[in-house]
């Protein structure tokens, strides 16, 4: 049996765990300027946006040249939130919700084809989704999670 289904909600503590293990790529609790750089390089993004920028400053400036979960944190509130951008986290969490249909937290293959069909004039959508995802999915679980959208819209 399965239980009630989660309804998918902005609760920081976990966003924020989830994205310090997508940027620790090497998962040594630590993030360095090299993972955050490499993080961008594989969603497509702008290694000069403010975001990223910010985040390798953060790294610069710290003693050992790496955040720890807790100096992450401090990164994570400015990235996550964003007052001075148009959207706030909110407002994409509100886009994340137009793609995944069943609510589940996750977007799917078939969610993103879906989305892509409702956008119309996409040739071949289900390659398409399947690119999207794939450009997405960080932590390679086949499906993109909110935290994973997140960082995507913000490094882009
Ligand atoms: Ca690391
Ligand atoms: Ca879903
Ligand atoms: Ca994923």
């Amino acid at each position: 049996m399965s239980g009630p289904k989660r309804k998918l909600t902005l609760n920081s503590e976990d966003l924020l765990t989830q994205a310090f293990r997508l940027f620790d790529i090497n998962q040594d609790n630590k993030i360095n300027a090299h993972e955050v750089l490499a993080l961008t390089e594989s969603l497509g993004g702008q290694i000069n946006s403010t975001h990223v920028q910010e985040l390798i400053r953060a790294c610069d400036i710290s003693d050992d040249k790496s955040l720890d979960l807790e100096q992450f944190l401090t990164c994570w509130r400015k990235f996550k939130d964003s007052p001075e951008d148009f959207e706030p986290d909110e407002e994409i969490l509100e886009a994340f919700r137009g793609y995944d249909l069943d609510c589940d937290g996750y977007i799917t293959k078939d969610e993103m084809v879906n989305a892509l069909t409702r956008l119309g004039s996409i040739k071949d959508a289900d390659q398409e989704a399947e690119k999207c995802i794939q450009e997405m999915d960080l932590d390679k679980d086949g499906r993109v999670s909110f935290v994973e959208f997140l960082i995507k819209w913000r490094v882009s």
